[in-house]
């Protein structure tokens, strides 16, 4: 290993955890919905019923969550016996979102999957549209926030100023991510046919820039969307001690090594995916 990446090993490293897999199973869905959670009691149960609600294709929703203490697991434990369609993955500790996602979409069996927070700040309304233009053959739909239409919500000068920074360091490092109006969304769908698994070690906060590197430069949809403010639980993400930021870029530089290994990248979508539409992709849909 040369040094550069022994580095970088070792600032993504730390101590595995302990997963309990509790997994009624359902029959195979087509749709897998990944969360993840941290203390979600309040706003995860609104969610659950919303998207189980929805008009969508056959779903499981897999939920990752690390070590909650205000009852989300609780919570988790007894839907999943009520409905085998929610499946829980429960880990001792934090071990970021980046990973929780990651574990989530290892789990994952159905050909589409969507990513998205689980506090509410992403619309259960907005799910079936990503999901019929998944449908449709688009093979990467991210739902953003400066899309014509979007809005990052209301936010304090600070976080707009670590965003910005955050977005733009984004598309220095990734090429991928240029064509992309947000390029850091915590919410979009995507062909599981695409995805390679990362290292499990890695840590960070956005998988969507480990899915552009593996989309191999194939276009993505847009669509606008709203970020809702927080009503309930806390931000886990952006902490008073400024640590983020060094977990953040490491994770930069990770995602653009994987954009660049494509040699070992999948080569196309699962047998069942439908064919492309021409003109749909690589475009906003209003
Ligand atoms: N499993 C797991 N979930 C996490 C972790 N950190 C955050 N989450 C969840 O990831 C989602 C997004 O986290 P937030 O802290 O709300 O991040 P954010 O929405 O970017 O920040 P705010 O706008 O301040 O709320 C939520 O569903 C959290 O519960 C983690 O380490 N592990
Ligand atoms: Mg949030």
């Amino acid at each position: 290993m040369i040094e550069a990446e022994a580095r970088f090993e070792s600032l993504t490293s730390f101590a595995p955890a302990r997963a309990t897999f509790s997994v009624p199973r359902s029959p195979v869905p087509e749709l897998t919905i990944v969360l993840a959670t941290l203390n979600e009691r309040v706003s995860l149960p609104v969610l659950v019923d919303q998207l189980l609600q929805a008009p969508l294709p056959p779903l499981e929703i897999v939920v990752v969550d690390d070590g909650s203490r205000d009852g989300t697991r609780e919570y988790l434990s007894t839907v999943a016996r009520e409905d085998r369609r929610v499946r829980p993955i429960f880990h001792e500790g934090a071990q970021t979102l980046l990973k929780a996602h990651a574990q989530g979409i290892a789990a994952a069996r159905g050909d589409l999957v969507v990513v998205m927070d689980a506090d509410l700040q992403h619309n259960p309304a907005d799910v079936p549209r990503i999901v019929d233009l998944l449908l449709k053959g688009n093979d990467l739909v991210v739902a953003s926030r400066y899309a014509p239409g979007g809005s990052p919500g209301v936010r304090s000068p600070l976080r707009s100023c670590i965003s910005l920074g955050a977005e733009t360091l984004t598309r220095v490092l990734l090429p991928e991510a240029r064509s992309v109006s947000d390029p850091l969304s915590g919410f979009y769908g995507f062909r599981r046919g695409y995805y390679r698994a990362i290292n499990p070690e890695y840590r960070g906060y956005e998988l969507l820039p480990f899915v552009l590197g593996m989309m191999r430069g194939r276009p993505v949809t847009e669509v606008p969307y709203v970020f809702e403010s927080r009503r309930a639980g806390k931000s886990k993400i952006v902490t008073r001690d400024l640590s983020f930021i060094r977990v953040f870029l490491t994770e930069l530089v990770l995602a653009a090594r994987v954009g660049r290994e494509r040699g070992d990248l999948p080569e196309g979508p699962p047998a069942s995916s439908s064919a492309v539409p021409p003109g749909i992709r690589g475009r906003v849909e209003p």
